[in-house]
């Protein structure tokens, strides 16, 4: 059996057509069922469905032998121990310093302030203001980031953008573009070995289906 962790949403649409190319077809969909494990129509594969953020733990710990997480999870909750053979160039989004209008961060940068930044990617945001030798106050949220700077919590945010209007509808600006971002194939090394032969069928069907990296 192989099991492939996946998260709802578009981790999981972005994901069927190159599991199509590898010849396999989710037999339910997890926006109508309750179910956790979808059958498929390959009586050796199926798919678990878990939190985005839980993916590499799954596949860390065994949960899973494969599954596909962004590389913003990757870099913010750590891939050690996960083998990492492909970047599927699906789900892109890039990861972005934002800020009201109001506040003048070019300024503030200059000036050397110190300033506030909420956000749910804290290791990259730190990361991130310490080589560019930024002092910043973290706080840590879980989501809707762009309602901090709005209450006056904090002068700016780090999140994913996509298309940028989640970012204008709430009066918010980009400042910095901190890194592209999209989704990786991660790999159990255990699995790997025991069951070499099918996950390379995947890996491989996969990286046909892909379009190189540019
Ligand atoms: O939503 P939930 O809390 O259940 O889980 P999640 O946010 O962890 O999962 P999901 O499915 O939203 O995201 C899974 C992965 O998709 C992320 O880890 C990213 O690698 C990738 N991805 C690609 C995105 C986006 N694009 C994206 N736009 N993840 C989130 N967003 C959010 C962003 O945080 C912001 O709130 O969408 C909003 C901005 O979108 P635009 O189009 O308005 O710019
Ligand atoms: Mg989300």
């Amino acid at each position: 059996m192989i099991t492939l962790a996946l998260s709802k949403g578009r981790i999981f649409d972005e994901t069927l057509p190159l599991l199509a190319a590898a010849g396999i077809e989710v037999l339910e969909d997890p926006e109508k069922s309750r179910k956790l494990i979808l059958p498929t129509n390959q009586p050796h594969v199926r798919v678990v469905l878990v939190r985005a953020t839980d993916v590499p733990t799954y596949v860390e710990y065994g949960g899973a032998d494969i599954g596909v997480t962004g590389k913003d999870v990757l870099l913010e909750h750590g891939g050690a121990g996960l083998y990492q053979p492909l970047d599927l160039q699906i789900a892109k989004c890039h990861m972005a310093v934002a800020a009201p209008t109001g506040f003048d961060y070019a300024r503030a940068i200059r000036q050397g302030s110190r300033i506030t930044v909420a956000t749910k990617y804290t290791h990259i945001a730190r990361q991130f203001f310490a080589e560019k030798g930024v002092h910043v106050d973290l706080i840590k949220l879980y989501g809707s980031m762009e309602l901090a700077p709005l209450t006056g919590m904090a002068d700016a945010i780090v999140d994913l953008v996509s298309t940028g209007k989640t970012l204008k509808a709430n009066d918010l600006v980009e400042v910095e573009h901190i890194m592209d971002i999209s989704s990786q194939l991660v790999v159990n090394q255990a699995a790997l070995k025991l069951k070499t032969a099918p996950i390379r069928r995947i890996i491989d069907a996969f990286t046909q289906a892909t379009p190189a990296a540019a």
